[in-house]
């Protein structure tokens, strides 16, 4: 069983949503109030600590009841049923696609007629008592000290969850200092090597296939900067690693007990639930990345189980099908009002954009229609003070997602409220705007003359009518991380299905990697290869120059 290949500009509920989307687009937002006095309640959604409200964003009940027909249509369910299953649903991967499976406490699911709950329980019970010792500090360095710094040595899927989640679980931090290091410009891992003490230092090398140029040249550089104090046989204290691949790690030189082992059907984007959030359960404790399992597990179940209205992962994808195949969006943004936060718009870049941006559909055709939206975001109030100029007054559509808790960490109500008046009032001011006529009588209360307010009033009225999206949580636990997180990744999923595109490969990211490739042995073995005229007189000042 697979995913089904149907397209859906060619469906019923895609020509409804196409004539409803006309004439939604000549309607404001704030008369869809007027018009539906429950549009608050049957707009909002409550699960466990979460509240969604729909209710700014410019559709009605008969685009949503459009949408929902055209997931069904394109056979959402039996998707979902696939999904959790363990189909083979990354076709030209061949890979069963089960990050669901990595976060319940039992599992049944099979992949390719081999259970997995045991192998998964095995790894788990290895996080869980190597991330103790190093916390506890009886696992000792090559001078019998505790580990004091870990380092993460990955990239892409293998350093983007991780560093996240670290930083957005902060507050439940231990007293262990972990970095992270992907980029393979040299100057990355240097500047986080030069504070680092080796006899304290505990090295995490992250690749699934273990064959990534950038993580292997940083685990080299680590690896040459540590033996230039302590001999090759305390390697074994100092390094761990995170692979499939478990051949190249040994020729690495990892001790086998200190290596943890992930599978094919896990994709990197989607790692973080694995081993290759080791560097999490290092940073918080094991129990506390249990709990992180558990949220996400949570919004699982809600997913699997909630039929399309009230279900929050499936109508949060619905909205961006809507605003970007009827309404017109190209760009879509995700404000997080907590500083902890401050990676999430990144990480979901990789996690939303290598997924869906695919113009192939599942059937190799190419698309006719707009699938991956671009997404982008920092976190609020800072946000106010950058881009939101554009948002409130430019000529894009941006739909936002503000995402806000009710609780702050450290108690500090005061700092909260401030932060929370900003989300509320964001919200409130995109939807509604500032009209001429508040304007004048502004400018007419601040003593300016006729001409001035002539000259003025244009550029401080506020259009208004820009949607948003509000998610409210209770608190930033680790649970409700995991939740947040796992509703992102299965919004993906449903506008992967919707879009009849494969969102769990990337094949995407290869061509610049070979290019890469065949450029330095070019510089190696001082051979030209063919270039186009750009890149051939950008590459001669450059050997020039260096
Ligand atoms: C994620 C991608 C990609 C991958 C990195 C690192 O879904 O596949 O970002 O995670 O290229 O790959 P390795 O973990 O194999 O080093």
């Amino acid at each position: 069983m697979t995913l089904n290949k149907i397209n859906p500009s060619k469906t019923k509920s895609w020509e409804s949503l196409q004539n409803i989307s006309e004439n939604l687009k000549a309607q404001s937002i704030l008369s869809l109030f007027e018009t539906d006095p429950n549009r608050v309640s049957s707009h909002t959604l409550k699960w466990e600590e979460f509240l969604i409200d729909f209710s700014k964003n410019k559709i009605d009940q008969s685009a949503w009841d459009a949408l929902y027909a055209l997931a069904d249509e394109c056979k959402l369910e039996e998707a979902k049923k696939a999904y959790f299953n363990g189909a083979t649903i990354n076709e030209t991967e061949g890979r069963a696609v089960l990050h669901t499976a990595l976060r319940a406490n039992k599992t049944s699911v099979e992949v390719e007629g081999t259970a997995i709950e045991a192998d998964i329980k095995a790894v788990k019970a290895q996080m869980k008592r190597f991330s103790t010792s190093v916390i506890d500090g009886s696992h000792k360095g090559f001078t019998g000290k505790s580990i004091t710094d870990v380092v993460n040595i990955g990239i892409g899927g293998s350093d983007l969850g991780p560093v996240m989640v670290v930083d957005a679980l902060a507050y439940y931090k231990n007293h262990l200092n972990v970095h992270f290091v992907s980029n393979v410009d040299g100057d990355h891992i240097n500047e986080v090597l030069k504070d680092l003490n080796p006899e304290t230092t505990l090295f995490v090398i992250v690749s699934k296939s273990f064959t990534t140029q950038e993580t292997l040249a940083n685990a080299t550089t680590a690896k040459k900067w540590f033996l230039n104090f302590a001999e090759e046989k305390w390697v074994a204290n100092h390094f761990a690693a995170v692979s499939t691949n478990l051949k190249m790690i040994d020729e690495f030189g990892i001790d086998q007990k200190n290596v943890f082992t992930m599978w094919n059907w896990v994709g990197g984007r989607f790692s973080l639930w694995s081993s290759v959030g080791l560097s999490i359960a290092l940073a918080i404790g094991y129990d506390r990345f249990e709990e992180l399992l558990d949220g996400a597990h949570g919004m699982d179940k809600h997913f699997a189980e909630a039929p399309s209205a009230s279900n929050i992962p499936t109508r949060m994808a619905l909205l961006t099908v809507w605003y970007n195949n009827f309404m017109g969006a190209e760009t879509e943004a995700l404000i997080p009002y907590t500083q902890y936060l401050h990676r999430f718009p990144a990480y979901l870049q990789q996690a939303i954009m290598e997924s869906n941006g695919k113009g192939v559909d599942r059937r190799g055709n190419e698309v006719t229609y707009q699938t991956g939206n671009i997404v982008w975001g920092e976190p609020g109030t800072n946000a106010q003070h950058a881009f939101f100029q554009l948002i409130h007054q430019g000529t894009k559509l941006i739909p936002v997602d503000f995402i806000g808790f009710v609780h702050s960490l450290h108690g500090d109500t005061s700092h909260h409220d401030k932060l929370m008046s900003n989300f509320f009032a964001q919200t409130e001011a995109l939807l509604n705007g500032k009209s001429a006529e508040q304007v004048k009588t502004e400018l007419l209360a601040e003593g300016k003359s006729s001409e001035e307010i002539v000259a003025l009033l244009p550029h401080k009225v506020f259009k208004g009518d820009n949607p948003t999206t509000t998610l409210l949580m209770n608190r930033l636990t680790p649970y409700n991380l995991g939740a947040l997180i796992a509703a992102y990744e299965h919004k993906i999923f449903v506008q992967g299905v919707i879009w009849n595109i494969f969102s769990y490969d990337q094949w995407g990211v290869e061509l610049g990697k070979q290019l890469a490739k065949t450029i330095l042995e070019e510089w190696n073995t001082k051979k030209e290869a063919p270039h186009d005229p750009s890149t051939k007189e950008l590459l001669s000042y450059y050997t020039q120059n260096k």
